[in-house]
């Protein structure tokens, strides 16, 4: 086990390497896409890591799949149809799933052995693909949505890994088109957009093609992963052509949906508060991101 690479000279993160102690492996395997590797850490409970990558752990990764999903989805009037990319481990399905209106999801995972080993290791994740109103399409996310229905969906979550390997292009323009078609008019995307302190230029890239790609309104949003490089997540939530989305005042906020007292019981991180602060932005941010 000596030989297990170092991770400092991952191009997302150069110079940096965190470090969670390892109490026991659980599974290491290599799909056609990637490496997969679940360990049961000290503190953070079990931790799913592809390619050297952190994707998620127990004890954080409802900060992450929480805001994800309910930051677009408490944005429209009751969304109906929803799409997810990638998220394979079935935890930002969980949280569509809490949503009462919500009648189908599709969900396009390119790699069919993270569903496995996450139905074996995380099965409180993975519980999001038991809901009789998901649909699994497993392949690549640019191959689905070219061939997806014009204006089919109310919301699409991007839950991507990050733009090296097999999600290369999902930051690219032309991806970004077809999300919009995709999307009715009015309707929402919630993308993973990396973190505000290591990876501005990738952010500024994202924020100029969305502006130009959708008509309505793009935003950057942040929550704090303590296991994500730089201890916190961004997303870019942007709406179509169409009926005016106001994501920081939402028309569809937790408190007033069906079953509003067991729906925020359930939650560990999101909540209405949470929602409006998570588009507050240090004054660097500000700076950076408005020159785009
Ligand atoms: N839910 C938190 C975990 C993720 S998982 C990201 C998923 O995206 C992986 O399962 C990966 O296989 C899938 N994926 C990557 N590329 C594609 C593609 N082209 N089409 C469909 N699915 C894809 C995200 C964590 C973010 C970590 C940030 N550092």
């Amino acid at each position: 086990k000596n030989s297990r690479p170092l991770y400092y000279n991952n191009p997302m993160w150069p110079g940096e390497a965190h470090s969670l102690k390892v109490e026991e492996i659980l599974y290491e395997g290599k799909s056609k896409y990637q490496e997969i590797l679940v360990f049961k850490s000290l503190i953070y409970g079990k931790v799913l890591v592809l390619d050297g990558i952190v994707q998620l752990t127990e004890k954080d990764e409802s900060a992450y799949q929480e805001m994800i999903a309910h930051l677009p989805l408490c944005s429209v009037l009751s969304p109906k149809t929803v799409l997810v990319i990638g998220g394979g481990d079935g935890g930002v399905l969980r949280e569509i799933c809490r949503h009462r209106s919500v009648e189908h999801i599709d969900i396009c995972e390119i790699d069919e052995l993270v569903i496995t080993v996450c139905k074996e290791f995380f099965p409180a994740l993975s519980i999001g693909f038991e809901d009789p109103r998901v649909q699994l399409h497993v392949g690549d996310a640019v191959d689905f949505l070219r061939n997806a229905c014009e204006g089919m969906y109310d919301v699409i979550i991007v839950d991507s890994s990050d733009p090296i390997g097999p999600a290369q292009e999902l930051v690219e323009k032309p991806f970004f088109q077809t999300i919009a078609k995709a999307l009715r008019p009015g309707g929402v995307l919630c993308n993973q957009a990396e973190s505000m302190w290591l990876h501005t230029h990738l952010i500024q890239d994202m924020l100029a093609i969305c502006r130009e790609v959708f008509k309505g309104s793009v935003h950057y949003a942040w929550t704090s992963v303590p296991t994500y490089p730089s201890g916190v997540i961004g997303f870019l939530l942007c709406s179509t052509d169409g009926p005016h989305v106001d994501f920081l005042n939402p028309v569809n906020p937790i408190e007033k949906q069906e079953a509003a007292v067991k729906l925020q019981s359930e939650l560990r991180f999101y909540n209405s508060e949470m929602h409006k602060a998570s588009f507050a932005l240090p004054s660097f941010v500000l700076r950076e991101l408005s020159t785009t």
